[in-house]
């Protein structure tokens, strides 16, 4: 299941280890990823807690195994990724000495759900939970110390449960679970296509989504909501009314239909009447005004006027004297 970075693959080890680290991995990203994940079991045996289990020591003896307490009806130990994951495959490290043969894993089933297992109930047609797996081995064969189950699910927990009380138990009932270590390989549902590298990363992000797990949403300016996936910019343009690389800018209020080419923001669809310019940032010749709202006198040599304060550019068309070429001379 290892797999290269520059090969995306259906799945990776999804990394279970907060502090001892199974990775080699050392982004700031990836450590916070890893330490989402939980993991509890019915009941601990003292100094076999949950963890155990993903510490990353693969030794099935007990002491590196995660170990339920005996005298309950039923034990179960559980993964939270956090959030739901599309999965792949669950591997698990069962105790297994010399003179200890995993005969209490007899009967387990492999469970995932959207619900914790302390909620969901055992498996029952309205359950939340999907069974990927179920032992059947019976006394005395015992199942494999290391099985690899195909779970091809999507689901935030995964856990493993039995009910069996295995008759090799003597001195104490009930049954137990001795879970020495658990892979779990998938991608994030994030992740366009199944694909992801050894580290988690996405191969491709769906729509709207960028980053290496894809976790960051595109800018809503970005043209059908599309950026690229390594820095977020919007690789296929803006929204209508936005321009630049991340579409920050705002284009002219002055271009007809709020519409600009997101290059550069010039006015592609033409001005708003009375305004010209590539940014429809002047008035028309004949027009004057914060807003171009008003009209150059008709006096004006081509009713053309200065553009702030409407005095004729050209001079007047007749005798007046004034800059506006409102009043006549008296001679
Ligand atoms: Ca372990």
């Amino acid at each position: 299941m290892t797999n290269d970075k520059g090969k995306a693959v259906p799945s990776f080890l999804i990394q279970n280890s907060c502090c001892l680290g199974k990775g080699v991995l050392g982004d700031g990203l990836f450590v916070w990823w890893k330490r989402g994940i939980q993991v509890s079991q019915c009941s601990d045996r003292e100094g076999l807690p949950a963890t155990k289990a993903v510490d990353g020591n693969y030794s099935q003896n007990y002491q590196a195994c995660a170990h339920t307490a005996p005298y309950q009806s039923k034990a179960w130990f559980q993964v939270d990724l956090r959030t739901p994951y599309r999965l792949n495959s669950v591997k698990i490290f069962y105790r297994n000495e010399t003179n200890w043969r995993p005969y209490r894993f007899r009967q387990f089933y492999l469970d995932v759900s959207n619900t914790s297992a302390a909620l969901s109930a055992t498996l029952t047609p309205q359950s939340s939970r999907v069974r990927c797996y179920k032992d059947n081995t019976t006394y005395p064969a015992t199942p494999p110390s290391v099985i690899d189950i195909p779970c091809r699910q999507t689901a935030q927990y995964v856990i493993i449960e039995t009910t069996y009380n295995a008759s090799e138990n003597t001195e104490e009932t009930g049954p137990m679970l001795e879970i020495c270590e658990i892979d779990i390989y998938g991608c994030h549902t994030r992740c366009f296509g199944d694909t992801c590298y050894s580290n988690g990363e996405c191969d491709t992000c769906g729509g709207g989504h960028w980053g290496q797990r894809c976790q960051y949403s595109c800018s809503s300016r970005c043209y059908i909501g599309s950026c690229d996936k390594h820095n977020g910019t919007c690789n296929r343009g803006c929204q209508r009314g936005f321009w630049g690389n991340n579409c920050t800018k705002n284009c002219s209020g002055h271009c007809l239909n709020d519409i600009c080419d997101y290059d550069n923001g010039t006015c592609i669809g033409g001005c708003k009447t009375y305004f010209t310019g590539t940014m429809c940032q002047n008035c028309l010749p004949t027009r004057y005004g914060g807003d171009c709202e008003m009209s150059c006198s008709t006096n004006c040599l081509n009713e053309t006027c200065h553009a702030d304060n409407g005095t004729c550019t050209f001079g007047c068309d007749g005798n007046q004297v004034d800059a506006k070429c409102l009043q006549c001379n008296d001679n």
